[in-house]
């Protein structure tokens, strides 16, 4: 177990304790140790042999012991008994807006509800608005969101799937008789949300492989176990699929298990024109089968250029690959340093100084610090009198770094009006403004879409901040008259957000290409909280791919040098 997972299982631990009605100060122990946990940088395994994680602050004697029982083991009794003891539905109850531990708590004692269903019929029935510290209006925003749910589905946040495929596919590689593995489906594609994961793997003889599937110890329970294809679930409720195939198969079913389907349809169409025919299994004619060593030899042998999975949506990519004029896609590679980092001075969890030191790491030559703006109290925003004092603070780290560029950025929000929440002289004072909505999103079509239009108008805001307000699997976006905002962007030449981080992925790809046909110009940025965070960058890298961006499209591929020349010259404009 890494220290991603035990932070996971850790955090379970306060929320469970929090169901059963454990002080907020038991409960917050566990939270804070997960959080220490997820920051952590150092060698967590090395950590736990020595018996140093005590010199982790926020992990006292007790918890470390735990942690290691679980580290050395696998299992740990204590969580296993406090699992046992409550309803294993009230945690997904918690999956809605508004819901902690302290109301499902008040749900279950008070009406017996244990899952999403039956507090969907206690909603229909009025009996939760009857209960004290509920109400009408709640029970309402229970119903909406419980309608949320059932439209996403069962589906996972990119990174988790991302995080779970990673250490399947290690593990797969080392199974004997292995030849080639890939994950394919929804995650090779990048796409926002994965509902399972698809695991293609190439062997002679496909019974040895499918008993180390159905035998993995990341299983925790086989759904299907059949002579080429089965099912196992992961520990998060995530499901797993796997096929075998021969080698000369494999590109053949690399491609075909993809997707997507509507891709897939339209390359079957194609082969057809051709006169032959496209499975999972081969290209064949009446007579013979083509053989392809690669995907990209399928892609050849139907004249087509190489076509990216992320790509293949059926939105106009095999046109282009006929055409040879695929974009060249944005690499994480080619990013040079981002803006939209958040520190302590507002509601990060990292000094400015750590932030400097893990960007420099990471390989980036530069980074923007855009703290919250002083409307948003609860997340510590900065009154002009704070941003004097963070400015010095900047000054004094960039004097002692060489090789990383700090610029003074913020995150300002946008007032309700449109109107920006520091005045012109505060704001000039910054090198850059990122503007977002944080506050009031219940607006109508019409005043949001007048809202940020005003907002990308302004002569000093540099980019829109998560445009489309939305949080994966929890909150849908708001209605927004998108081309009006990103028209008034690209006239004003303000830039638009691609937010990394994976909750948000915000402006989505299908949006990111609108806005790119309409002469926009893009920032990814990873809406970093913390100095791990900063990472999350390849996330938006994946969503530019998506929306067939290329480096001249995002600002962050240009160097620190360039990026300050423009600003100078255009104050706080970049394009
Ligand atoms: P997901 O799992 O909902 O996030 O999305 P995918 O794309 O991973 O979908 P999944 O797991 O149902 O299937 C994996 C791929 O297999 C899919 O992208 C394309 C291919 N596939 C599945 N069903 C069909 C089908 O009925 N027709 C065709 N042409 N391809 C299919
Ligand atoms: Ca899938
Ligand atoms: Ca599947
Ligand atoms: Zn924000």
């Amino acid at each position: 177990m890494d220290a991603a997972a035990v932070a996971a299982l850790l955090d379970e631990i306060g929320t469970l304790l929090a169901l059963k009605g454990e002080n907020a100060f038991r409960c917050n122990a566990y939270h804070r140790a997960s959080r220490a946990l997820e920051q952590f940088s150092g060698d967590f395994a090395a950590a736990v042999a020595s018996g140093k994680l005590t010199e982790i602050p926020g992990i006292g004697s007790g918890l470390a012991e735990k942690i290691t029982t679980l580290v050395t083991t696998g299992r740990l009794p204590y969580y296993e008994e406090l699992k046992a003891q409550i309803p294993s539905g009230l945690l997904e109850l918690m999956r809605l807006p508004g819901l902690g531990p302290k109301k499902v708590k008040v749900l279950y004692e008070k009406l017996q509800i244990d899952s999403l269903p039956k507090l969907k019929a206690a909603c229909e029935a009025g009996k939760v608005a009857a209960l004290s510290g509920f109400g009408a209006k709640s029970q309402q925003k229970i119903l909406d969101g419980l309608a949320f749910l059932d439209q996403v589905g069962k589906r996972y946040l990119l990174s988790d799937a991302s995080a779970a495929g990673t250490e399947l596919l290690a593990a797969a590689r080392k199974w004997p008789g292995v030849i080639r593995a890939e994950l394919c489906g929804s995650l090779r594609r990048r796409r926002e949300t994965v509902a399972d994961l698809d695991l293609l793997v190439s062997a002679a003889d496909a019974g040895p492989i499918m008993s180390a599937f159905t035998t993995w110890p990341g299983a925790v329970q086989v759904l299907a176990h059949g002579p080429t294809k089965s099912s196992i679930l992961l520990p998060g409720g995530m499901q797993a699929d796997l096929r075998v195939v021969t080698d000369a198969q494999f590109p053949f079913a690399l491609h075909y298990f993809t997707g997507s389907k509507e891709h897939n349809i339209a390359m079957r169409a194609r082969a057809q024109e051709y006169g032959y025919r496209l499975n999972e299994y081969a290209l064949e004619g009446k007579t013979w089968k083509k053989p392809c060593r690669e995907e990209a030899d399928l892609f050849a042998a139907l004249e087509l250029d190489y076509i990216p999975p992320e790509l293949r949506e059926a939105t106009g990519e095999i046109e282009a690959a006929q055409d040879h004029t695929l974009p060249e896609l944005l690499k994480l590679e080619d990013l040079k340093g981002t803006f939209h980092c958040h520190s302590t001075w507002s509601d990060g969890r990292d000094t400015i100084a750590d932030m400097a030191r893990a960007a420099k790491k990471l390989g980036l030559t530069y980074l923007g610090i855009g703290d919250h703006s002083q409307s948003l109290k609860v997340a510590g925003g900065l009154d002009p009198e704070r941003v004097r004092r963070q400015h010095a603070e900047i000054a004094e780290v960039q004097k002692k770094l060489t090789g990383l560029h700090l610029f003074r950025g913020t995150e300002c929000d946008i007032l309700p009006d449109g109107s920006l929440d520091y005045d012109d002289a505060t704001l000039a004072q910054f090198d850059y403004v990122v503007a977002s909505v944080h506050t009031h999103l219940s607006q109508s079509r019409e005043e949001m879409t007048r809202r940020l239009v005003r907002a990308v108008s302004h002569p000093r805001v540099t980019m829109l901040g998560h445009m489309s307000g939305r949080l994966l699997l929890r909150r849908d976006s708001y209605p927004l008259d998108y081309t009006a905002v990103f028209q008034a962007a690209a006239a004003h030449g303000t830039l638009i957000e691609i937010n990394a981080h994976p909750q948000r992925l915000d402006c989505d790809w299908l949006h990111v290409k609108q806005a790119k046909a309409l002469g926009c110009k893009f920032v990814i940025n990873p809406d970093a909280h913390s100095t791990a965070e900063i990472g999350l960058l390849r996330f938006g890298v994946d969503v530019a791919r998506r929306g067939w961006l290329t480096q001249a499209d995002v600002i962050n591929t240009l160097s620190a040098r360039q990026i300050a020349n423009r600003l100078q010259a255009r104050t706080g404009k970049l394009v």
